[in-house]
């Protein structure tokens, strides 16, 4: 299952599901001669016994059939972290960072028998600065789902980018359709919309070969309902493509989009000009029987916990997540803040000669690939890295404007640790804190946000909504005794209790995310971050089994209120 809807009924997608042939390889990048084993996509190739800490290259194999001639697109949802994608034994494409999808296009492609193979890296080395030995695991394989598109026509709808719009008349969508050219000569061709019950006539269009072009309508829709927590409605936008001279659509997109609006103003966050405070956690993609690829009865598994225990958020740290897991936010009215691929990278780590790039396309392909999602309500990038130095302040800046350039109808964020050496909380529209008291530190956690917000109004964050985007301390499942020593879950839960008591006390305060939802396998190494316990950060309120802790039902306690069944949504 690629998302949790249709995306197309007149391009053929055809999804790679199931079992390919793997092969592990070393060295240069060619394809093995014969395969000697199975491996399931989705998955990580650390489920396989044989490849359970395997860094390295391993090549996935399949064999289609194709029954029309023309260009074919393969879809790529998430390959960790380094995919080269041959096609019929040829390089097709590259592409960098395990967390954003990407697609590659051959054209002229035969009827008949036809070999896909990628080779996926997730070793580290000089040509990755964001895959880092970390406080998580750099899984190996294709992680998310795969699909094979068979175009029919070398002019095809890329994407469709909705941007909603509040004004006193009512509801507008702002909606981008970007066609793309693939072919020798250039098109015309005409679209056609359908959103909220409306035909929306989306005019004629001249693209040249090679060319991607934007086409901009922006259209009244009276009488829609709003996309909210409570009442998560959505709607399906459809775009159809007629070329010249052909009657019949020859390509179609279909997007799922809400309305509503992300605003800061008065110091905190509006949605749809309501006041709410975020109160949720971070979530890593990571289960101890499926490593990063999370299956869909499992992805729903978390988000009813979450809920359970009353969350209105979830923070995707650190990158982008699976879009059925957005897909399940839309769905059930969970807010997001996605962040981008980057985790307490050091200055010299940021210098790193591919850093900018890598980071340009990790926010280029999040951005462009979640645009439509009604549950994403914050970006934010670089968690915890270098905001406290003038160099590190000109990257911030520049990625902060990137992404605003792509998309201003959202605030923007980072969290940071530096406390009162930080130097970005002028760039962003939200400030956010990592503090740990009571485990990395023996701060009062009432006085430290007293304190974090003097820090943020001195150093640029005034007027700003303030987030605790990261809080908690580790707890061992299993690990109960009556001294409650640190480790302990009773410990665990009282380190959580004592900072949800403060956090929900202050009036000044625009969310609390609990650092973690579940624990999660970490990079084995050295230093005190790669030789934790376990291999695993321990700071989840479940465990990667999705047992409970102690601490579960402190969290209930202080977001309680929301049963799971209180906010399906509704489909127009
Ligand atoms: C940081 C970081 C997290 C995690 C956490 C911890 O705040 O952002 O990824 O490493 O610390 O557990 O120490």
């Amino acid at each position: 299952m690629l998302r949790l809807f249709r995306t197309n009924e007149i391009r053929d997608v055809q999804e790679l599901e199931g079992d390919w042939d793997f092969q592990p390889i070393n060295g240069a990048r060619e394809l093995p001669s014969h395969y000697e084993y199975r491996m399931p996509v989705p998955g990580c190739w650390e489920m396989h016994p044989r490849f359970a800490t395997y860094q390295g290259k391993g090549v996935y194999r399949r064999i289609v059939e194709i029954s029309q001639k023309g260009a074919i697109r393969l879809v790529f949802k998430g390959v960790c972290h380094t995919a080269d994608v041959f096609f019929d034994g040829v390089p097709a494409g590259r592409h960098y960072n395990a967390y954003t999808p990407f697609a590659v296009v051959i054209p002229d492609v035969e009827p008949g028998t036809h070999e896909i193979a990628v080779i996926a890296d997730n070793s580290f080395g000089e040509s990755s600065a964001l895959h880092v030995p970390n406080d998580y695991y750099t899984y190996g394989g294709l992680i998310r789902p795969a699909a094979m598109e068979l175009l029919q026509e070398e002019l095809f709808i890329e994407r469709i980018a909705f941007t909603p719009i509040r004004s006193a008349e009512g509801w507008q969508g702002a909606i981008s359709l970007y066609v793309r050219n693939i072919g020798r000569r250039a098109r015309q061709a005409r679209l056609q919309l359908s959103l909220a019950g409306r035909d929306i006539d989306g005019g004629g269009v001249s693209v040249k070969p090679g060319e991607t072009v934007e086409i901009s309508i922006t259209e009244s829709f009276q009488g829609v309902n709003p996309w909210s927590a409570d009442n998560p409605t959505l709607y399906m936008l459809k775009a159809l493509l007629y070329v010249e001279g052909q009657d019949a659509p020859v390509d179609d997109l279909i997007e799922r989009v809400g309305f509503r609006t992300v605003t800061t103003e008065n110091g905190r966050i509006q949605v749809n000009g309501e006041d709410v405070v975020l109160k949720g956690f971070n979530r890593h993609e990571d289960h101890a029987l499926a490593g990063a690829a999370i299956p869909y009865p499992l992805m729903v598994h978390d988000l009813e916990l979450m809920l359970d225990m009353g969350a209105n958020t979830v923070r995707t740290s650190h990158y982008p997540n699976d879009e059925r897991f957005l897909d399940l936010c839309d769905e059930r009215g969970l807010f997001v803040w996605e962040e981008n691929h980057a985790r307490g990278l050091s200055l010299e780590q940021m210098k790193h000669p591919l850093f900018a790039k890598q980071c340009e396309d990790c926010n280029r392909e999040m951005v462009e690939n979640h645009f439509n999602h009604p549950s994403i309500i914050i970006w934010a990038i670089l968690n915890e890295c270098a905001s406290d130095t003038p160099e590190g302040r000109e990257m911030y800046r520049t990625q902060l404007e990137q992404i605003r350039a792509m998309d201003s109808s959202r605030p923007l964020s980072f969290a940071t640790h530096h406390r009162d050496r930080e130097l970005c909380f002028d760039l962003a529209d939200i400030v956010s804190f990592n503090l740990y008291p009571l485990w990395y530190g023996d701060e009062d956690p009432l006085e430290l946000v007293k304190q974090a917000r003097h820090w943020a109004d001195q150093a640029g964050g005034l007027g700003k909504p303030m987030i605790m985007s990261e809080f908690g301390g580790d707890g061992y499942y299993g690990y109960r005794d009556p001294s409650r020593v640190k480790g302990t879950e009773e410990r665990h839960a009282d380190i959580i209790e004592r900072n949800l008591a403060a956090y929900t006390s202050v009036p000044f305060l625009s969310g609390m995310l609990i650092w973690q939802f579940c624990d999660c396998r970490v990079t084995e190494g050295t230093g005190w971050l790669l030789t934790r316990a376990g291999t695993q950060n321990s700071k989840g309120i479940v465990d990667r089994y999705r047992r409970p802790k102690l601490a579960y039902s402190v969290v209930k306690e202080y977001f309680a209120g929301r049963e799971s069944q209180g906010c399906q949504g509704t489909l127009e």
